[in-house]
Formats: structure tokens, sequence, C-alpha cells
């Protein structure tokens, strides 16, 4: 175990005595059990991160590595909080419940989705006109990731992330590392930015404003869209429709690529041996045409793909091929069932704006 470096200067701490203490011995006993209560609760009990060694062999890892101030650091750390919805919120149910493609896709094929989502193509019409062309990711899916992660922009989370984070990296040992490392982004951020690290908010998981993207992501793919002279995923969406656009684009994105197609399985195809092949398209047509699997009409896959299962208790599994474009989507949440919802919203406000289109032509 680490001791406790000498930095730390809590004033909280109650084992603390000053220089030239007059307290009386018994008061000092008092003292000496109150700190070895503190010892003996749970260290998420604790008031302030600063206190917990591993915080502080972090701190002087960082200090170290991005030459910190590790007192700054100390500071900011001693106002994150433990949030015990926060370990609730990541915790997966004890019990795995039942995986439904059909439960999925319904909280995000929705009317709310759909009818918001073109009131913000339309108010948004140029600046993702202007993404698309200087990326090459089409408008609909940028709209689309917005509308699945945070209903554009209505719900970007009210989790203190400074907090969450803290929470994430510190009692969750599931996940400690990547959190550690988002922490750390955090901290990098917020010097970058010229930000207090205590003032951002967003998601329980350290997602922040209209695209989601965690720390680490805002500081290697967000786009100074507007060209303001800073990123804001908050005000806006400008950045962020720019910084989506890109990150899809760094992540491979193929421009006027299929996405991904729904799949035909001949009688006796051996599915689950094409799905272990993995989420990356890896398959060429020919080997799935000569595995019985091609495009619903009988034609080869357009590409190298990957064999999607999307299952639904009681209900028929749909297969799709996933192309390149697709795994893409993969890369902003690793999810097949995220990257489906993505790519089926997508379509459903391409094809309402191509009707809307239409109509308007012939008034
Ligand atoms: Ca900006």
């Amino acid at each position: 175990m680490t001791l406790r470096t000498p930095l730390h200067a809590s004033p909280a701490t109650p084992t603390r005595t000053a220089p030239g203490d007059t307290t009386t011995p018994l008061r000092r006993l008092a003292s000496v059990l109150v700190s070895s209560l503190l010892l003996s609760l749970p260290v998420s009990a604790l008031a302030s991160y600063a206190d917990r060694p591993e915080t502080q062999a972090f701190i002087m890892e960082l200090a170290e590595r991005h030459a910190f101030d590790p007192a700054e650091l100390d500071r900011a750390l001693s106002q994150a909080r433990h949030d015990p919805d926060v370990i609730r919120l990541i915790t997966p149910p004890a019990r795995k419940g039942v995986r439904s493609w059909q439960n999925y896709r319904s909280r995000f094929l929705d009317s709310t989705r759909i009818n918001g989502g073109m009131a913000f193509w339309r108010e948004h019409a140029a600046t993702l006109e202007r993404a698309s062309r200087e990326f090459g990711v089409p408008a609909e899916i940028i709209v689309s990731i917005i509308g699945v992660e945070t209903i554009y922009g209505r719900n970007t989370g009210n989790f203190e992330t400074l907090s969450a984070l803290a929470t994430l990296a510190f009692d969750y040992p599931p996940r400690a590392e990547l959190f550690r490392r988002e922490l750390e982004a955090l901290f990098l951020l917020a010097r970058e930015q010229g930000r207090d690290p205590a003032s951002y908010s967003g998601s329980f998981a350290g997602a922040l404003g209209y695209p989601q993207f965690l720390p680490s992501s805002i500081r290697a793919y967000a786009v100074d869209f507007d060209r303001d002279g800073r990123i804001d995923f908050d005000a806006d969406p400008i950045d962020a429709i720019g910084s989506i656009a890109y990150y899809l684009r760094a992540h491979g994105w193929q421009t006027d690529a299929p996405v991904a197609e729904r799949a035909r399985l001949a009688p006796g195809t051996d599915g689950d041996a094409l799905i272990a092949a993995g989420i990356e398209p890896r398959l060429t047509p020919e080997h799935l045409a000569s595995e019985g699997v091609t495009a619903l009409d009988g034609r080869p896959a357009a590409d190298l793909a990957t064999l999607v299962d999307l299952e639904t208790p009681g209900a028929e599994t749909e297969y799709w091929l996933g192309y390149r474009n697709f795994y893409v989507i993969t890369r902003y949440n690793r999810s097949s069932f995220y990257a489906m919802s993505v790519f089926e919203l997508a379509e459903a406000l391409r094809l309402r704006k191509l009707v809307d289109e239409i109509r308007a032509e012939r008034r």
C-alpha cells in the first residue's frame, strides 16, 4: 500500500495536528479513535477522493507524465465525490436479461426521434451540409447519432463529470484502467480549455454534450466547426456536428459506400460460424455466397462484410450484412444493436426528407 505523500494537506483530515498543538491527551486519544474509525470504513464512504492512497499515486503519476502541479490535482480531486448512482448505472444486471433487438430498436425508432431529427436537420441544414461535404459522411448519419445519443441535445446528462469519472476510476475495479485514462484526459482537457475540471457535466460514464464524447475522444477528435476558437459541445451542436463527422471519417468511413443490408441465409446455413468471425467486415462476397449468405434478392454481398444477427426472443432473428461503414459506427459505441439503430434512424430520416422534398415540389 502506498503511503499518502506529504504534498496532501487537506485541512479536513482529522489526524492532522498543527505545530504547537495544545490539545489534551484525552482529545488526542479521541482524535486517534476517530481516525481509526475512518480507516475501518469502506473506502468509498470517505468524503474526499484526495484522501485515498491510490488517488495520491494517480496524482503523482499524472504530475510526472504531464507536468501537472500535484497540489492543483489534489485540490480538484478533493472536490470529487463518490456517486453511488454512477456505480448502480454502470453495473450490469446480476441476472443477464434477455437481449431483444425489437425492444432496443423501439427506444430509438420512435416519433420523438424522427420528428425531432427532421426539425434538427432543418435548423442545422447548412452546418450538416458542410460537415458532409468536408468529411464525406451523410448528414442523416450525423443527425441520427445526435438523436440516439442525446435526443438532439435534450438529454446530455446531469452528472458532474469529475465525480463520475473519479467514482469509476477508483471505485469500479472492472473498468478502473479505462476510467483512470478518461480522468487523466479530463484533467488535460480542462488545462487545454482553461476550465476548472469540476465545471463539466454529462452522462454517468463521463460522456459530454451533444455527441457524448468521452474526454479522450474530445482531445483526439473534436473539431472547432464554428471556428470560434474553442470546442463547445453544450451550447449548440455546431462543433458536435463537425466532430462526429470527423470521428467517423478518422475511423475509416467510406463516402457513398453502403452501411448494411438485409441478408438471406439459405436453409441449413451455419450462421453462427460466420457470426463468430467477428464484427470487422472480413468475409468476402464469394465466401459468404458459398456458405449460403447473400443479399435478400440473391445478389452476393456488395463488399467485404460481417454477418450480423439481431435476436428477439419469440421472433425470427434478423440477419444483416454489415459493411465497413457499419463497423465504423460500432467504433462510436461497440454494439451491433447500437449501429443498426443509428443506421435505421438515419434511413428513416433520409426517406422522410425525400418524401417532404417531393411533396414540396408538387405544391
Ligand atoms: Ca467552437
